[in-house]
């Protein structure tokens, strides 16, 4: 199956600048020449740019420059719905993770009972409510379960565009008092580190799997790259420590292939500003390559 990339250099839904640096650094590090390696027919699109925006959209504390994040998932949107209708596999590389709200809303207008597995050292689970940043990227995952403001959870006028049974986390560290309120009260699955740690990463994405592809017609992979070690991961904008170790990273992407079951992923948060050694971005096209079937023998 083709692969169509598409990046999306956008900051505005985090704290700090330099996402918007994101997928250049992962182009420049070999994701091209990873995709022809791994002898997948590969489109690069060209950098969404957001729309130039009236002034009416002025940004609020609880949630900081939505007009510009909802714009832009507007375009995401549409553009990674005519990818999936194209009949390829879109691969979204970040920006920061607040634009999954829109690769989630154009998914599925196209697939049906989508599932997701969010890899995330966060949950992403915030609501204007109970946001302590104001950041948009850490309300993703609530808006598109329907939790939130309408302006993010009522794309294309569907609300909720996940089911809670469906959707998964993996390898959270870092919750926020209402987010874990968000997440009991939601009914999603939650993998923390903690369940790493017991039973190991193989099960814990054999269950992964198993809970996001029950009754779908496909899998949506939102992977952060804060869910890895800082040390192999630091350029990102939230690091955490205690995160998933080189091989427990590579181990959940290879599952994933082999499940057969993966039709659309995201990759965010790569900063190559926090990052002059570029290997976070070099992690970022590896762990690519092993959800599109890279094997070592
Ligand atoms: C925090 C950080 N929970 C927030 N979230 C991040 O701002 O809502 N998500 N960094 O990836
Ligand atoms: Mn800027
Ligand atoms: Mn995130
Ligand atoms: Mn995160």
């Amino acid at each position: 199956q083709p692969v169509t990339v598409l990046p999306v250099p956008f900051h505005h839904g985090a704290s700090r600048p330099g996402t918007d640096g994101g997928p250049q650094a992962v182009l420049q590090a070999g994701l091209l020449e990873k995709l022809k390696q791994l002898k997948r027919p590969a489109t690069i699109l060209p950098p969404l740019e957001w729309q130039k925006l009236s002034k009416d959209r002025r940004s609020m504390e609880r949630m900081r420059n939505w007009g510009r994040v909802q714009a832009m998932n507007e375009d995401v949107a549409e553009l990674v719905l005519s990818i999936a209708k194209s009949g390829a596999f879109p691969l979204t590389i970040g920006g920061d993770h607040s634009i999954s709200i829109g690769t989630i809303a154009g998914l599925t207008q196209h697939i049906q009972q989508l599932g997701v597995i969010w890899i995330d050292a966060h949950a992403d689970m915030n609501t204007p409510k109970t946001t302590p940043s104001g950041n948009l990227h850490g309300m993703a995952l609530a808006a598109s379960l329907g939790l939130g403001d309408a302006r993010f959870t009522n794309m294309y006028g569907v609300n909720p565009k996940l089911q809670s049974k469906r959707v998964v986390l993996v390898g959270s560290r870092e919750l926020d008092e209402g987010e874990k309120r968000n997440i009991y009260a939601s009914g999603i699955s939650c993998f923390t580190m903690h369940d790493i740690d017991r039973i190991g990463m193989a099960r814990v994405m054999e269950r992964a799997i198993a809970i996001a592809s029950y009754g779908s017609e496909g899998i949506h992979v939102s992977f952060d790259i804060d869910s890895v070690d800082p040390g192999e991961a630091p350029g990102t904008g939230t690091p955490v420590r205690g995160g998933l170790n080189y091989r427990e990273a590579h181990l959940a992407m290879e599952m994933l292939y082999d499940s057969g079951r993966v039709t659309s992923a995201d990759l965010v948060e790569v900063n190559p500003s926090l990052d002059p050694s570029g290997r976070t971005a070099r992690l970022a096209v590896e762990l690519i390559g092993s959800l599109l079937g890279e094997r070592i023998l």
